[in-house]
């Protein structure tokens, strides 16, 4: 395959060292409000934010720019039932037989059950899918590079694009969670990643009151 063709950096500079330090320092205030929430709001959110928001998570860096990833953004009532059922099916087996007494232990002060209301509550559900083998015009298998790094990435800016036009959003994990690719119609070539539950708090939403590690311990400056 030929070289690229390389262009100009579409860059932008701060003007100074001090606004530097004051978007920083916004940005992590902003972020440092983002809290996983469990109490949605049945109130509907425009498709065209989420749109806005899949868009910016697919600007995400990837393993050799494979973008290996796809998201399903599901807002049909009859599916996201589909999803609560199967979805509850996999937690309960999660949390009457498979998780160890260790992990029961680590979650038993956050509070949660094999119950997932929020499935349907909520108005949108992104299920997020890991693109592992990619299949070209020819129908050739590629494997890709550095998936779950791409696809941790791409996360990480949807939550946070969604977090930034003021949504709440639960990183939901149910596991295995291969029945997604059933529901959402995806090949067998794509591996369920996150299922993103999204919209407003319930206005009488709480979340546990856990805290962050301090900087000093999340890091080393040498
Ligand atoms: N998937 C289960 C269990 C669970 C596991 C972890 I690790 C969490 O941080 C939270 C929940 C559930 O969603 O209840």
């Amino acid at each position: 395959m030929s070289e690229y063709a390389h262009i100009p950096l579409r860059y932008q500079r701060l003007d100074s060292e001090e606004q530097m330090q004051q978007v920083a320092d916004e940005f992590y205030d902003t972020m440092s409000r983002r809290r996983t929430v469990r109490d949605f709001s049945s109130e509907s959110v425009p498709r065209t934010v989420i749109e806005a928001a899949i868009a910016a998570a697919g600007t995400a860096p990837s393993g050799a720019n494979k973008q290996p990833w796809h998201f399903v953004a599901i807002n049909k009532q009859d599916t996201k039932h589909q999803i609560r059922v199967a979805a509850e099916a996999e937690e309960r087996e999660f949390y009457e037989r498979r998780a160890t007494q260790s992990w029961l232990d680590d979650l038993a002060p956050l509070g949660t059950d094999a119950n997932k209301p929020f499935l349907e509550t909520a108005p949108w559900l992104i299920a997020i899918f890991a693109e592992r083998i990619q299949v070209d015009d020819q129908g050739e298998k590629h494997k890709n590079y550095y998936v779950p790094e791409s696809v941790g990435l791409a996360s990480g800016m949807l939550i946070t694009a969604l977090h930034k036009a003021g949504l709440a959003t639960l990183t939901h994990t149910p596991s295995p969670m291969g029945f997604l690719n059933e529901i959402c119609g995806r090949p067998s070539n794509e591996k369920p990643f996150i299922l993103l539950v999204v919209g407003y708090p319930d206005d009488n939403a709480l979340v546990p009151d856990i805290s962050r590690k301090p900087l000093e311990e999340i890091s080393t400056f040498i």
